[in-house]
């Protein structure tokens, strides 16, 4: 019980150390934002679809309670996004199924990740955080035509 006890502590201060002391982050967690200002931080302040070059997109999401917004984006086929994504409340989860994308969404951060969508079809877009009640209602579609 005393070495179990022992290992916690030893095991939290480590944790600590390294989140606060040493300011260790998620890997794709590099740029911050105001979670009590994204609806008037460019360029949440106006989330979607942005085209950079031939096939080239970004794309700015907001995941809150209990949605993405916006909900719905559609590219071309052969397309590589770029999603950007942030939260004004709580944690939430971005995984795009039948892609790698697999981000979490944490507020004050905007997270960041790119596919190339070979394949043509609609592609469901979730929230894989339990962010509370409505978590089950909370997806969004990537549609590539
Ligand atoms: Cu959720």
């Amino acid at each position: 019980m005393t070495a179990g006890v022992i290992t916690l502590i030893v095991f939290l201060c480590i944790l600590g150390v390294a989140a606060l002391h040493d300011n260790i982050v998620p890997p794709s967690h590099l740029q911050t934002i105001d979670p009590a200002q994204v609806s008037q931080t460019p360029p949440f302040d106006k989330p979607g679809l942005r085209k950079t070059g031939p096939k080239q997109y970004e794309a700015y999401l907001v995941a809150h309670i209990f949605a993405f917004t916006p909900e719905s984006i559609t590219v071309p086929a052969g397309s590589t996004v770029t999603f950007y994504a942030t939260s004004p409340d709580v944690v939430h989860g971005f995984f795009i199924a039948g892609t790698a994308i697999n981000m979490m969404v944490v507020p004050g951060w905007v997270s960041d990740d790119s596919h190339t969508f070979t394949k043509s079809g609609t592609y469901l877009l979730l929230c894989n955080e339990y962010c509370g009640s409505g978590h089950h209602f909370m997806y969004g579609k990537i549609v590539v035509q």
